[in-house]
């Protein structure tokens, strides 16, 4: 059955790899299942046929034959559970993973999306200078947890998993910050991600259609 996904017809990163889409196409990669890309612009988005796909009129959707599903937390689990590779079949390291991939979107990913926020859209405010070290010192918090249950290990529990995908997708948006230097071991963890062939093909083709030129292959 053919899988479709939504992403920006323009990427704001202009092809980072930031937007949500790419973790999905990761997931996708991964599982080694071929997937669409509907391209959709901002105004789009709002319009009554993409929010009858997603709510909150956002990126990305998945479609597969009568299934419907928005959020990436939703998308990924999804995938991981439908095919091999993403999830253990031990159930209790299953259920760790799927709490991975909560706590990556629950816990690790607000006080991040914070500092975007703080950083792009409040940079002008009278009191954004003030407000700004105390949004980071939030996200180094996380990021000190974070990287303390890590350790030396490669993946969060054993092998690469959902929550792993879900957790690597998130401190990577700090990598123009300057903030993940100061963690090692986080870093490390980001470049294993990004270091996959599943990984690299999702953000080639993400990167490929920013650049204006179409995807290979
Ligand atoms: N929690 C959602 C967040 C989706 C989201 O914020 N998508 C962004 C792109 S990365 C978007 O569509 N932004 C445009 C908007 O909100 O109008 C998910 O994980 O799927």
């Amino acid at each position: 059955m053919t899988i479709t996904i939504t992403a920006f017809e323009r990427s704001p990163d202009g092809g980072k790899g930031l937007a949500r889409d790419t973790r999905v196409r990761w997931a996708l990669e991964e599982v080694g299942q071929s997937y669409e890309v509907r391209f959709v612009s901002f105004g789009a988005m709002k319009e009554p046929a993409h929010l009858a796909l997603h709510p909150f009129g956002q990126i990305p959707t998945y479609e597969e034959g009568a299934l419907t599903l928005f959020e990436t937390g939703s998308i990924v689990f999804h995938l991981a559970e439908r095919h091999a590779g993403l999830l253990p079949d031990d159930a209790n390291a299953r259920a760790r993973a799927i709490t991975w991939m909560f706590a990556a979107l629950n816990t690790v990913e607000p006080p991040i999306l914070d500092l975007v926020t703080a950083k792009i859209l409040e940079g002008d405010k009278p009191w954004s200078k003030e407000r700004l070290p105390l949004v980071e010192d939030r996200v180094r918090n996380r990021l000190h947890q974070l990287s303390a249950r890590l350790g030396d290990a490669a993946w969060l529990d054993g092998g690469l998993s959902a929550g792993d995908l879900m957790m690597v997708s998130v401190p990577l948006r700090l990598k123009s910050s300057g903030i993940l230097n100061g963690f090692p071991s986080l870093s490390g963890y980001v470049a294993r991600g990004e270091a996959r062939p599943a990984y690299k093909r999702a953000f080639d083709a993400q990167a490929a259609i920013n650049a204006g030129k179409p995807p290979a292959g």
